[in-house]
């Protein structure tokens, strides 16, 4: 008997950072994706994506017999962060970018608005029973870096001090080497970052934010909403915004992408459904108390793209990626919920499975993005996409066909 016709499905895709990846747009093709997901990486933050460049790289994934289903991200500049400087151009540049690549036809876009620092690791290279090597977040080597190398005013008080002395025993347990790889690990940028710094220019990035608490990023990120959805709903543009990761203030700098609550508050001041989520599993999943089947139901109709990876967190606040079907993520819910809302919108929802491990022959390699290896994610795609036909065909018996 043939495989059953499954009306909505997951669109598959993978993250390609453009023509330097060491994974290649045929490697995404063989591990079975029909999308990509791709950013200007090279054009400057604040600048507008011209028709020109956009179409550049839409050819180049097109002639690899895959398409372009959505930008992660554009970036959004400090400056609208904190809404100094020139961020009323800032803002007008975002606008021509999105209404640029509605023209393109490309029209999920997604983006983040935490302080600063993109997502965060400690480790990108730990090693789990098996022997690959998987990204990781230790709080004591983080506080260490806080309290000890970049000694941050302030920052004692916001740790217990059970946590300062750990950080401390952390901190006298590194060598020299381990001290810069960690400095490095942090602030220099991780895949899809879009800003680097040394410690110096680091400390002089989180000034701007003195003054700057929850409520008043959350009113930035409001502002810049209230400019942008409308222009996105008027080209058919959905945006999707990164929640924070780790999803909690860091380096005291406010956080306001982390929970349900954070996520209704943005809903309620802008109710488009063009307003939308990326919804990350994998980020949102750090926290015990974010419920993300609940937060799936409540929210499903502005899912527009799903990164699907799971953490497993200890009780010092630690967590590592592990496999995909592993760890703190009910993954079998979160699929069920998955199709659930494609079932109910009546559409396909873009996927990618989020990170995966350095392993096999990638191990080897002389060159690779950590987190963004080819057969890690092979891997995880692979599990995922059995999952979903599972519950797929489960789905089809139940209403007979
Ligand atoms: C990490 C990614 C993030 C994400 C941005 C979205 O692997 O999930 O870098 O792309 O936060 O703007």
């Amino acid at each position: 008997m043939a495989a059953k016709h499954i009306p909505f499905k997951l669109e598959q895709t993978m993250r390609w950072f453009g023509p330097n990846d060491p994974v290649s747009l045929m490697d995404i093709r063989q591990a079975g994706c029909t999308g990509v997901v791709s950013a200007l990486h090279h054009v400057p933050n604040g600048e507008v994506w011209t028709v020109e460049e956009i179409m550049k790289r839409k050819q180049e994934i097109e002639a690899a017999g895959l398409v372009w289903s959505v930008v992660e991200s554009i970036p959004v500049h400090e400056g609208i962060k904190t809404r100094t400087g020139n961020f009323t151009t800032y803002i007008e540049h975002y606008k021509t970018s999105i209404r640029n690549l509605a023209a393109c036809g490309i029209y999920v876009v997604t983006y983040n608005f935490m302080p600063v620092l993109d997502w965060t690791r400690t480790d990108l290279a730990y090693t789990v029973e098996d022997g690959s090597k998987a990204l990781r977040f230790e709080r004591a080597a983080f506080v260490a870096f806080d309290l000890l190398m970049l000694q941050r005013e302030g920052a004692v008080a916001e740790y217990s001090a059970e946590e300062q002395e750990r950080a401390r025993a952390r901190y006298a347990s590194m060598t020299e080497d381990e001290k810069h790889l960690l400095v490095r690990n942090i602030i220099a940028g991780l895949p899809g970052s879009e800003e680097s710094f040394t410690l110096e220019n680091f400390r002089q990035a989180l000034a701007p934010y003195n003054g700057i608490d929850a409520a008043a990023l959350r009113q930035h990120l409001i502002l810049f909403l209230q400019e942008i959805v409308p222009v996105a709903e008027a080209c058919g543009v959905r945006l999707a915004i990164h929640p924070d990761d780790p999803p909690y203030p860091i380096l005291g700098l406010p956080r306001v992408v982390s929970t349900a609550a954070d996520v209704e508050a943005l809903v309620k001041a802008v109710p488009s459904l063009a307003n939308g989520l990326c919804f990350c599993t994998g980020s949102y999943g750090v926290r015990p108390d974010n419920d993300l089947v609940g937060m799936m139901r409540q929210f499903g109709e502005r899912i527009h793209f799903l990164h699907l990876r799971s953490t497993r967190r200890n009780e010092y606040g630690d967590f590592y990626e592990d496999n995909h079907l592993d760890g703190d993520v009910d993954m079998y819910a979160v699929m069920k919920e998955a199709v659930n809302i494609m079932w109910q919108r009546g559409c396909s929802i873009p996927m990618r499975p989020d990170h995966g491990h350095q392993m096999l022959d990638d191990l080897q390699k002389s060159r690779s993005n950590p987190g963004y290896t080819g057969i890690g994610r092979l891997r995880g795609l692979a599990e995922l996409r059995g999952l979903e036909l599972a519950i797929q065909s489960r789905r089809l018996e139940d209403i007979g066909q």
